[in-house]
């Protein structure tokens, strides 16, 4: 389809005045075939970008290495540009709009030169459910195309739907890289230097600016920028809630169903909880969504749930049999990895995969790596950040229901992070506000030294939002109170998990993964008011027999990781007290810190 074909006048005329600051060579409306995807990956063979993987082992599947410096998420350069900078809060980076919107059309000029300029039209959720939220995207790029069509609904069916005025949200990238004439990216990842790289939301207008990365987060922008920060501004101003999630669903063996979302910090598990395999027989899970959930008050006063997203992009390195089997049954085939390592068979390769690299291997860098066992120094021949974009329908353990458009009714929400100490298995929310203020302290341990904190210490990122949210926290924590006050019966309970706690000696007395099953059974259990437990000054814990035991964990280990550790539980309310909290200003609401009081007081008694 060509521009001029489109019914849409606003869209004609935004791709248009697109056109001309961006001076593509050709632009092309995408429709969401087969053959366009493609196409766009042969575009990428023959540009040298990326590498088609074995046919017989990988079918369908291709191998792409990025530049070193286009890697990962920027959160230092990424942007939310509300009016005034105190609705964009504290944990955002702020740039007033205009002065923004002009720095980055004078990138954009010209920017797509030598290149073309596609056009994605981009369903977030299942094409005309009334949850669900239309996007387009201009990109210059085959690689972002072909993700896209995996991790959203994309094509002439959305602009169907979209119709001749119907609301979207425009969504501007670039990778930042024109070409001259006769020029070709020729094996090199187009990107721009950091110091260049922008990655800019504009609440008001609901427009995001993204220009010089074309890597995962920062150039999928259905994702963390649509489905999340915009979203989230969207959810706030419509009643609804926009959130960093997973969603499982859980059958019990009366084949009795229950959904539960859960919002863990990136690096705890979220996929592989999405996808587990339960060791309690009887117990089936399967997954809806793996990274967002976006909920509405359905006609009953439930919340329903819908997976905004069509695929899954994980982060490859420790994903094996044991860890995710289901993950790695989806990614055998039609799959995009990035940055992980090929084998000399053309297959991929990456660190703790589950066996030893076979053979000579090339490494994300490009360079030969033969793996060393004995050299601790040896770079990994993946990086660690890099991943797999898997179509959903693929996964083994997909439940019927998640492209339902009325979404799945929400029984439970799930808070989590990595807490060696103090942070129980699982502890349940008193009431509502108890769970927004667990949700509000969400911290998880550093693990890797390479963050500028210092490992070992815990960052605090409430309901795991912290890079994703698109307006002051202090305010999301008031939308979470507000969506409270609503049919209050019917809400979903809240629980605080913990599947990494240490003993003494450093090592994790909780074996998680498909153990954990063991915890969502009693959760399940507690949304109908069943399963044994105890009040404490915390909340409510299992008795430590409610729990079936995994193997490995003693009676005593049982006992330490479901106690009230009192002394641990006044230093973290002191933390929150003297660390957190402060950072949001008057704009925490006053339930939050009341409720932090009252736990202290229960503490003392
Ligand atoms: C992700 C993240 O990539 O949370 O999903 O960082
Ligand atoms: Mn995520």
């Amino acid at each position: 389809m060509t521009v001029n074909e489109l019914k849409h006048t606003g869209l004609k005329k935004w791709i248009e005045e697109a056109c001309t600051l961006m001076s593509p060579d050709t632009v092309e409306v995408c429709n969401g075939t087969q053959e366009e995807y493609d196409r766009m990956i042969q575009i990428t063979v023959d540009t040298g970008l990326a590498t088609p993987l074995n046919p017989w082992l990988l079918p369908g599947c291709v191998l792409f290495r990025s530049d070193p410096s286009d890697v990962a998420r920027v959160e230092a350069r990424t942007y939310i540009a509300s009016q005034s900078q105190q609705d964009a809060g504290p944990t955002n980076n702020w740039v007033d709009p205009d002065t923004l919107k002009k720095t980055m059309s004078e990138l954009y000029r010209g920017s797509m030169k030598g290149r073309t300029m596609y056009v994605i039209p981009f369903s977030m959720g299942p094409i005309g459910s009334n949850i669900a939220k239309i996007g387009v995207q201009i990109t210059d790029s085959p690689y972002v195309v072909a993700n896209m069509h995996i991790m959203a609904r994309v094509g002439t069916k959305v602009l169907d739907v979209l119709g001749a005025d119907g609301f979207y949200i425009p969504c501007f990238h670039s990778v930042g890289k024109p070409l001259g004439p006769g020029e070709q990216d020729n094996g090199k990842w187009p990107c721009a230097p950091i110091e260049k790289k922008y990655i800019s939301h504009f609440p008001e207008t609901r427009e995001i600016w993204s220009y010089g990365s074309g890597y995962g987060g920062n150039a999928l922008l259905g994702k963390k920028c649509l489905a999340l920060r915009i979203a989230t501004v969207l959810a706030r101003d419509e009643g609804w809630l926009a959130e960093h999630m997973l969603i499982l669903k859980i059958t019990n063996p009366k084949g009795e169903v229950k959904y539960i979302t859960g919002a863990f910090p990136s690096a705890c598990g979220k996929t592989n909880l999405a996808m587990l395999v339960p060791t309690l027989s009887g117990w089936k899970v399967e997954t809806v969504g793996d990274d967002i959930a976006w909920m509405k008050p359905g006609p009953d006063g439930r919340l329903y749930a819908i997976n905004p997203e069509a695929g899954f992009f994980g982060v490859a390195p420790g994903t094996n049999m044991d860890s995710n089997r289901n993950a790695m049954e989806t990614i055998r085939r039609n799959t995009i990895f990035t940055n992980v390592a090929l084998t000399e068979e053309k297959t991929v390769w990456w660190e703790m995969i589950g066996y030893d690299a076979p053979g000579k291997l090339i490494d994300w860098t490009g360079k030969e790596w033969i793996q060393d066992k004995n050299n601790k120094e040896q770079k990994p021949a993946a990086h660690p950040n890099s991943r797999f974009t898997g179509p959903a329908k693929q996964c083994p353990a997909i439940a019927k229901e998640w492209e339902d458009p009325a979404g799945v009714p929400i029984s439970a929400f799930l808070f989590g992070g990595r807490r060696p100490k103090t942070i129980p298995l699982v502890n349940q929310a008193k009431s509502w506000i108890h769970g927004v203020f667990m949700g509000s302290i969400v911290g998880s341990e550093v693990t890797a030294a390479a963050l500028d904190v210092k490992a070992g210490t815990i960052r605090r990122d409430p309901f795991a939002m912290l890079p994703f949210c698109g307006y002051h926290m202090g305010d999301y924590f008031k939308h979470w109170l507000n969506i409270g006050k609503q049919n209050t019966e019917k809400l979903p309970k809240i629980f605080f998990v913990n599947w990494f706690r240490k003993n003494a000696a450093g090592k994790f007395i909780w074996p998680g993964y498909g153990d954990n099953s063991r915890v969502l059974a009693w959760i399940f259990d507690r949304c109908d008011g069943n399963g044994k437990f105890v009040d404490t000054p915390i909340g409510i814990l299992p008795t430590p027999d409610a729990i079936e035991r995994p193997a490995g964990v003693s009676e005593t280990d049982m006992a330490e990781i479901l106690s009230v550790d009192i002394e641990g539980w006044k230093a973290e309310i002191a933390d929150v007290r003297k660390n957190h909290y402060p950072k949001f200003g008057d704009k925490l609401p006053q339930e939050l810190d009341d409720e932090l009081d009252a736990i202290e007081k229960r503490l003392n008694a």
